[in-house]
C-alpha cells in the first residue's frame, strides 16, 4: 500500500455485503460506443470486480441485465423507462431500483454520458461506503458549473506551493509520452464530480501559450476529454508582448484584441473543447490592464471576447494588490471590484479566495462574497498546504472550507450564505476553484491524509452545502477501513485537526506570521522587507500596550465592507467572534475574554491545547494501528511526530517574542519556552520546499 489507489481502491466487501450486492448488480448492461462510455464502462467493471470479488457478466441481450446503466439515446432500455430524467442537466443523474417486465433493476440513467459516469462513480461509492444499495434511490446534479482544480505547475516541472514532488506534468516528454498517472489522475478527478483543470501556475509563462506548449496542453485534453474534464490554461496577460512581437499588452489596443483573438482560434483549432483562461493581474507584480490605465473589467472583457465565439469563459481573480501601500492589504479587492459590478461580460467569473488576505488558517470570509451581485463569484480555496504546515501536518480543510461556506453573508438579507452566493444567484456561471495539492509523489498528495483534502475539496465543488464530516467519514472508509473502530476516531481526529492548526499557530484571529518567502515555520519579529504587508509585524501590529489588526472604524475600518449588520457586529469589541478578534481589532494584553482569562492567558491557553491536540491524534493514530498496512500507518505516524515537533516550535517561539514585547509572565503550569527569542529567530530555511 503506498497510497497511489486513492479513495478508489475497490477492495473485496465483507461477504454479508458482497453476496447481495452480487445478487443485486452481477449482470450489467452498460453502452461502450463512445470515449465517455467506455471510460464508465471500465469503471464499473473495475469497481464491481474489486468489491464483488468476481467480475460482473455483461448482458448480453439488455434485458438479461440486473444493472442497467445509461442514456434515452445510448440504452434502449433506459429509453424505454421513461425516467424522469427532466432537469437534471448535462450532468446529471439517477439511480433507482425499477421494475421491468416483472424484474426488478437497478439503473443508472443520465440525460448524459457524462452523468452515467458520475452515477457509476456515486454507485460504487455508496458500496465502498458499505451502504444499502437494495432500496438505492439517488438524484443528483451538481450545484455548481465549473468545478476545478488549479494546478500551480511551471513548465520545468516546478511546483509553485507544491509539497507532493515535481509537477505531474511531464512536459518535456508531452505530446509524445503519456503517462498513464494523467488517466489515473482523471479518475480521481472524475469520481468527485470536478470537471475541469488549470494546467499551469497562475504566475503564469507566456510560453504555454505557444504552439508547441499548446500541442501538449492538446495532449493532455484528450486523455482529460473521456472523464468529463476540460482542460483551461493560466494566461499571462503581456503575452502579446512577450511571444507576439507586439510593443503592447493594452487590452483596449485593436492588434491587441486581434492577437487574442486569433490566439483563441488557434487553440481551439486544437482543443475544441477548451475550457477557457484564468488570469492573475496587476497583483504581485505580474503585468495585467492597470499597467495601460485600463481596469480590470477592460482586461477581461477583452479575453471574454477572444474566447466568446468558442464558449470559453475568462475565471478573473480578485487576489490583487497594488503597488501604490494603502492602510490596510485586506481591503484591496473589495475596494478595487466593487465598483466593477455589472461591468463584465457574461463569460467572465470573478475568482474570489476564501478570506481577504490569503489562505490563512482561519480568515472571516471575503466581503467580496454577496457585494457583487451582478458577477458570478467563484470560490477559491487552496488545497496545497502553503500555510498550514506543508504536507507533514494532518489538517483536514474540510472543515475550514464548511466553516466559509457556511457563513451567512447577510447580503441581500440575513441567512445567505457565502455557499448560496456562489451557487450562482441567477447568473448563468458559477464555480469553484481548489489549488491542487497533487504532485509526481506516488501517493500523491505528498501524505494520505493530504488526499482526504482534495477529496473534501471535490465533494464540496459538488455540492457546497454538504456536511464536511459526512465527506470525512466517506473518506475515511474509501481510504482505509469500513470499521466503525476505526472510523470514528479517524473522522473526530479529522474534524478537529483544523481547531489545531489554528491553536498552534495563529490563535484568536492572528494571521500572516509565518517565515517569509518559504512560508514555513514561525516567524512574528520579521520586519523590514521590500512591502510592509509581506512582514508579520503588519499583521499583528504588537507593542507593550496590546495586540492585533484594528481593522474596526477607529482603524482601517475594513468592517464596513460588510452587510451592515456584520459590520457592526465585527467593530463592537463585546459582540466580534472571539475567534476573529485580532484579525479585527488591537486589543489590550489584559483584555477579559468570555473565560475570564486575560488575552494574554487566553493565547497562551490556546497554543498549549493547540499542542496537546496534535499529541492527542498521535495517541489516536498510535491505538489504530491493528487497522492499517503497515507502511501507510508508518507513514502517518513519522509526519504526525513531526507535527508534534513542529506545533511545539510554533507555541515557543510564539511565546518567546509576545514576552519580549510585553514582557508579561506566564500563566500558572505554562512551561517556559526551552530556547532564548534569538535561537528561535537564528534559525534559516533557505531550502525550504514550494517556494521559487
Ligand atoms: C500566495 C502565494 C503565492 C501565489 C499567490 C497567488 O504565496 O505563491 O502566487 O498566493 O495566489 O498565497 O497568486
Amino acid at each position: 500500500e503506498d497510497g497511489y489507489d486513492l479513495w478508489l481502491r475497490y477492495l473485496p466487501l465483507p461477504a454479508a455485503q458482497a453476496q447481495p450486492a452480487l445478487a443485486q448488480l452481477g449482470t450489467v448492461s452498460i453502452p461502450r460506443q463512445n470515449e465517455v462510455q467506455r471510460a464508465a464502462r471500465d469503471e464499473l467493471m473495475r469497481g464491481l470486480s474489486g468489491l464483488l470479488g468476481q467480475a460482473p457478466r455483461e448482458a448480453t441481450a439488455a434485458d438479461a441485465a440486473l444493472l442497467v446503466v445509461g442514456t434515452p439515446a445510448s440504452s434502449p432500455l433506459v429509453a424505454q423507462l421513461r425516467l424522469p430524467l427532466k432537469g437534471l442537466g448535462a450532468e446529471g443523474y439517477l439511480i433507482r431500483r425499477v421494475e421491468h417486465e416483472g424484474h426488478l433493476l437497478t439503473v443508472v440513467a443520465a440525460p448524459g454520458d457524462v452523468g452515467t459516469l458520475y452515477g457509476v462513480f456515486h454507485l460504487l461509492r455508496l458500496l465502498q461506503t458499505g451502504q444499502d444499495v437494495a432500496s438505492v434511490d439517488v438524484r443528483e446534479q451538481p450545484r455548481l458549473k465549473l468545478r476545478m482544480l488549479d494546478h500551480w505547475d511551471n513548465l520545468d516541472r516546478s511546483v509553485e506551493r507544491g509539497y507532493a514532488g515535481e509537477s505531474i506534468w511531464d512536459w518535456h516528454k508531452l505530446p509524445g509520452w503519456l503517462d498513464p498517472r494523467y488517466t489515473d489522475y482523471a479518475r480521481a478527478n472524475a469520481s468527485l464530480g470536478l470537471n475541469g483543470t488549470v494546467l499551469n501556475n497562475v504566475n503564469a509563462s507566456a510560453q504555454s501559450l505557444t504552439p508547441a506548449y499548446l500541442e501538449k496542453a492538446a495532449a493532455l485534453a484528450g486523455v482529460m476529454r473521456p472523464w468529463g474534464i476540460r482542460v483551461y490554461l493560466s494566461a499571462r496577460f503581456s503575452a502579446p508582448i512577450e511571444i507576439g512581437g507586439l510593443k503592447t499588452a493594452d487590452p483596449l489596443d485593436p492588434q491587441v484584441r486581434r492577437w487574442w483573438a486569433d490566439k483563441a482560434d488557434e487553440i481551439y483549432r486544437l482543443i475544441p473543447d477548451f475550457g477557457g483562461f484564468v488570469v492573475k493581474a496587476n497583483s504581485e507584480g505580474q503585468p495585467g490592464p492597470q499597467d495601460y490605465g485600463r481596469s480590470h473589467a477592460d482586461g477581461a472583457n477583452m479575453l471574454a471576447d477572444a474566447l466568446q465565439p468558442h464558449g470559453g469563459v475568462v475565471m478573473w481573480r480578485a487576489f490583487v494588490y497594488s503597488h501604490e501601500q494603502p492602510d490596510d492589504r485586506a481591503k484591496q479587492a473589495y475596494s478595487e471590484f466593487v465598483p466593477l459590478d455589472g461591468k463584465f461580460r457574461d463569460n467572465v467569473l470573478l475568482q474570489v479566495k476564501n478570506g481577504a488576505i490569503d489562505f490563512q488558517p482561519r480568515e472571516p470570509f471575503h466581503p467580496l462574497f454577496g457585494a457583487m451581485p451582478k458577477t458570478p463569484l467563484m470560490m477559491e480555496f487552496q488545497i496545497t498546504k502553503e500555510y498550514l504546515g506543508f504536507a507533514t501536518h494532518l489538517v483536514y480543510l474540510g472543515a475550514l472550507y464548511e466553516e466559509t461556506l457556511q457563513s451567512d453573508t447577510y447580503r441581500p438579507t440575513k441567512g445567505h450564505t457565502v455557499a448560496q452566493v456562489i451557487e450562482g444567484q441567477g447568473h448563468a456561471l458559477s464555480g469553484m476553484a481548489g489549488v491542487a495539492n497533487i504532485g509526481s509523489d506516488r501517493n500523491w498528495s505528498g501524505s494520505i491524509f493530504d488526499q482526504a483534502n482534495w477529496y473534501a475539496f471535490g465533494r464540496l465543488a459538488w455540492n457546497p452545502q454538504q456536511s464536511a464530516r459526512a465527506i470525512a467519514e466517506d473518506w475515511v472508509r474509501m481510504t482505509f477501513s469500513q470499521d466503525p473502530a476505526f472510523v470514528q476516531p479517524v473522522v473526530r481526529m479529522m474534524m478537529d485537526s483544523r481547531e489545531a492548526v489554528v491553536d498552534y499557530m495563529t490563535p484568536l484571529g492572528l494571521h500572516h506570521l509565518m517565515g517569509r518567502g518559504h512560508h514555513y515555520g514561525p516567524a512574528p519579529w520579521d520586519a523590514g522587507s521590500e512591502r510592509p504587508d509581506w512582514d508579520p509585524v503588519y499583521y499583528h501590529r504588537a507593542d507593550h500596550l496590546g495586540i492585533g489588526f484594528e481593522r474596526g472604524s477607529a482603524g482601517s475600518n475594513a468592517v464596513a465592507q460588510y452587510a451592515p449588520a456584520l459590520a457592526k457586529q465585527f467593530d463592537d469589541l463585546s459582540r466580534v467572534p472571539e475567534r476573529d478578534l485580532l484579525w479585527f481589532h488591537h486589543v489590550p494584553w489584559d483584555h477579559r475574554m468570555a473565560s475570564g482569562r486575560t488575552l494574554w492567558d487566553e493565547m497562551v491557553w490556546h497554543y498549549a491545547r493547540g499542542v496537546d491536540e496534535v499529541a492527542s491524534m498521535r495517541g489516536t493514530w498510535a491505538g489504530l494501528s491493528a487497522y492499517v498496512d503497515a507502511p501507510r500507518y508508518q507513514q502517518v505516524a513519522s509526519f504526525l511526530a513531526i507535527q508534534q515537533q513542529e506545533a511545539q516550535w510554533w507555541r515557543d517561539a510564539s511565546i518567546a517574542y509576545w514576552q519580549s514585547i510585553n514582557g508579561l509572565p506566564l500563566p500558572a503550569g505554562q512551561a517556559a519556552p526551552p530556547h532564548p527569542l534569538s535561537y528561535y529567530q537564528s534559525l534559516k530555511f533557505p531550502y525550504a520546499p514550494g517556494h521559487h
